[in-house]
């Protein structure tokens, strides 16, 4: 009985403020169909002087080939890498996309009760999408999906045809996320007329174009919109909370079971609101701290409905861990156990593709990271393919999971028009990951102008928000402000700090990373006694540069300052810091600048995912810090990796 009102305790706390529709990733099952529609599709950049021509002349009229020029552009991949011109590498404004495809006549027939979804993983960073000439949707920001329902556009056309037709609009301005500004140059004697510039106040390429999977799937016309579990444990009795939200009709029986990775049930439930209580429950671990992590269950939901005189059912299942998060003014437990990160920052970044989803690239990485020792990663800077989510889900790697809030640096990025679009972009940024067991924090922001004024109102109230949608998680947001002038860290549950000792501050002097680490943190600790995370550390090393004693840039230079920082995490671990992510995984494209060399070499591996010389000493450190972990048995080696 105590045990049951402790659990009622815990999730009742968890009740969260309703999302209203969901955006589950499209799965197929015995009712739903999908079609992926990656390959080659039609592509035109608007190089008119406004932009404006695809518009005014409707290029989703007609196919594309017809308006003039098209190029052959795959998706998913950024567009700005795949030619040899320049003007399309540095291009600001609406390119278009277009796509034809047959749907199955099975599509089409069954009309009342067949519901035909198109899907776009992400797109930068403004979609309009039309089918067959008809606007179906728009969508604000790149990295988060998005979705129409197109089923009566393509039940009503000739041959099942469907045409898609995306623009797209990289601009970014003052109130998008991240935030930019178009700088017009009117000096005739300098620039020609017209001529403008993007800016940014990012440090990575700003990659543009289709970068993840569009699909078109099918559900029943009576079906199953959204899933939000929440989970809990005590003793041997674990507890999967569950919500299903229903579409289409109001009246309808739901069933749910939840099986384990070897499809054996163990644990049943009915109705859209319940609790389903697994006993000696396999909980869900972080790679390195169990010999079993990741560890999934799977909840199958079948719904069904009358349509049209008929049964109609629909199926769908999602991966559930079950496992707890608490953050204490010293630690940051999991199931109850202190956690301590040690991993990285990654990009999606690559040569050729930029920011396009790339299987090779997804596997290779993971396989790093497991060499590596790293047991969690930050989604530096915006959420990463829900792709990439699943394997974290499934490998036990835990993830900071950041909104694309960087680059929030001056007072007009704070208004009430951001502040809404951030709260906006924070709800689809749950809904999409509100069930990963993976996600133990949401990031609101990287390095923002947290010391102005107005950053205390806006973190208050996009961290409030958060936690509204999502009580279970601790909320952050990665500064790089002055401990005694940041107006955002009183509302956060976890400090994460970035610094560059000896790198943009005391350039070259290595002496005096220790003094400086320490004090920061003994600063930090003192003003809000909450836990923290180096949330970025790290120096630029050119692969294959050498120099000893170490000079800035040289491979060893990049591995003395981790050596140094790695000294005083060692005693600060002891006492309330909670972890330590290196900036950053690989080196990755910028803009161009004086103090980039095709960009930012920080990687402690290359862009082609090739070692330097600070990857063995993390990888050490690593494995040894996983060995410390207190739930490990028997010892862990590398070796056999
Ligand atoms: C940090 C930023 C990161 C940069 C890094 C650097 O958060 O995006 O790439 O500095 O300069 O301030 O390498």
């Amino acid at each position: 009985m105590a045990l049951c009102c402790a659990l009622c305790l815990l999730l009742l706390c968890c009740q969260a403020l309703a999302l209203g529709r969901g955006m589950l990733y499209p799965r197929e099952s015995t009712s739903r169909e999908l079609k992926e529609l990656n390959g080659i599709w039609s592509f035109r950049a608007d190089f008119s002087p406004q932009r404006d021509k695809g518009f005014v002349h409707q290029w989703y009229r007609k196919p594309l080939r017809q308006s003039g020029p098209v190029i052959d552009m795959p998706v998913p991949a950024s567009f700005n890498e795949l030619t040899q011109d320049p003007s399309l590498r540095r291009f600001t404004g609406w390119v278009w996309y277009e796509k034809e495809v047959l749907l199955p006549r099975s599509w089409l027939l069954n009309a009342l009760n067949t519901r035909v979804v198109l899907r776009v993983g992400s797109a930068h960073y403004y979609s309009i999408v039309w089918v067959n000439g008809v606007n179906v949707t728009e969508h604000e920001g790149g990295h988060l999906p998005f979705e129409a329902d197109i089923t009566r556009i393509v039940q009503g056309s000739p041959g099942g045809l469907c045409r898609i037709t995306i623009a797209l609009n990289n601009t970014l301005t003052p109130q998008t996320l991240p935030p930019g500004s178009i700088q017009f140059k009117r000096d005739k004697s300098k620039y020609p007329s017209g001529y403008f510039v993007q800016k940014t106040k990012f440090d990575f390429f700003n990659y543009a174009g289709i970068h993840r999977p569009v699909v078109l799937y099918t559900t029943p016309s009576v079906y199953i919109d959204d899933i939000t579990v929440t989970t809990a444990w005590a003793g041997n009795i674990g507890v999967v909370r569950y919500e299903v939200l229903v579409m289409g009709n109001t009246r309808y029986s739901l069933s749910l079971n939840l099986r384990e990775k070897e499809g054996k049930v163990v644990a049943t439930g009915e109705g859209p609101i319940g609790e389903l209580k697994v006993v000696e429950p396999k909980l869900w671990w972080p790679y390195l701290m169990h010999e079993n992590p990741g560890y999934l269950y799977y909840l199958e939901v079948k719904l069904s409905a009358q349509v049209g005189g008929e049964l109609s059912e629909d199926v769908y299942t999602l991966p559930v861990g079950i496992r707890t998060v608490h953050v204490t003014s010293r630690r940051f437990l999991i199931n109850g156990e202190p956690f301590y990160f040690h991993g990285v920052n990654k990009h999606e970044d690559a040569d050729i593709r930029g920011k396009g989803l790339d299987w090779a690239l997804i596997v290779k990485d993971f396989n790093l990271l497991q060499w590596l020792g790293a047991n969690s990663f930050r989604t530096s800077h915006y959420p990463y393919a829900e792709e990439i989510m699943d394997l974290c889900d499934a490998y036990g790697i835990v993830v900071i999971d950041e909104s694309p809030g960087v680059g929030i640096k001056y007072p007009e990025n704070f208004g009430n028009k951001s502040l809404a679009h951030h709260l906006v972009v924070m709800e689809e940024l749950i809904r999409r990951d509100k069930n990963r067991p993976s996600v133990v924090m949401w990031s609101v922001a990287n390095e923002p102008a947290s010391e102005l004024l107005p950053a205390a109102y806006y973190f208050k109230t996009v961290i409030a928000h958060t936690k509204a949608i999502d009580p279970t998680r601790p909320v952050t947001f990665v500064s790089n402000a002055n401990y005694a002038h940041d107006h955002g860290a009183p509302y956060v549950d976890v400090i994460c700090v970035n610094s560059y000792f000896s790198w943009y501050f005391d350039a070259g002097h290595l002496e005096v990373i220790q003094l400086q680490l320490n004090t920061q943190f003994k600063n930090w600790y003192k003003t809000y006694k909450k836990p923290i995370i180096q949330s970025e550390y790290g120096a630029d090393a050119i692969a294959g540069l050498h120099n000893d004693p170490p000079l800035m840039f040289s491979e060893e230079y990049q591995k003395a300052v981790l050596k140094e920082y790695h000294s005083v995490f060692d005693k600060k671990r002891k006492e309330y810091v909670i972890g330590e992510l290196i900036w950053n995984f690989a080196d990755f494209m910028t803009d161009q600048a004086t103090s980039r060399v095709l960009g930012n070499k920080k990687g402690i591996f290359t862009r082609q995912r090739q070692p330097k010389a600070a990857a063995f000493v993390l990888r050490d450190r690593y494995w040894k810090l996983a060995n410390e972990s207190s739930c490990l048995r028997p010892t862990l080696t590398y070796y056999n990796l």
